[in-house]
């Protein structure tokens, strides 16, 4: 679809533009601050959950942890992350009960350029609201 295409080719763009610095800001840093809006699900003290902009089903949102320490993305993972990101799948699980996805929903993380990853501020998404179609390939 176009919208697929369109974000393989930010993710190749972002890829072209060289491995992102760990902690160079971005956009996801301004929702964060609240210095550019966003619709909020969810946030504590450590994670933020926000509607995806460009929504690919009828619910689509994304979970955050407000300070990524160093998580530009999953391949960035340690076991100092372990923490995190099972905090982040708890969140993801708590907004989408929150968000009435009792039917089921999916969890992806998009990791690098094969992966189509565009913001290098690592997010789950959680998608539903549909009967959603397998392969995602
Ligand atoms: O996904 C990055 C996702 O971030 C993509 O689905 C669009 C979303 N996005 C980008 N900017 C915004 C703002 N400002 N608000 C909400 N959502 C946003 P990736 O997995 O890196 O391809």
């Amino acid at each position: 679809t176009r919208t697929m295409a369109s974000e393989k080719d930010k993710a190749q763009q972002a890829a072209a533009e060289g491995p992102p610095a760990a902690q160079q800001p971005t956009i996801f840093d301004k929702i964060v601050s609240k210095d550019i809006p966003a619709t909020i699900l969810y946030e504590d003290a450590t994670a933020l959950a926000f509607k995806d902009i460009s929504p690919q089903a009828p619910v689509h949102f994304l979970v955050i942890p407000k300070k990524k320490t160093g998580l530009t993305g999953l391949s960035q993972a340690t076991e100092s992350h372990e923490q995190l990101l099972g905090h982040l799948l708890v969140v993801a699980s708590k907004v989408a009960k929150q968000e009435k996805l009792q039917e089921g929903y999916r969890v992806v993380i998009n990791d690098g350029k094969e992966g189509c990853q565009s913001v290098f501020h690592i997010h789950l998404h959680v998608l539903g609201g549909k009967q959603l179609g397998w392969p995602p390939c």
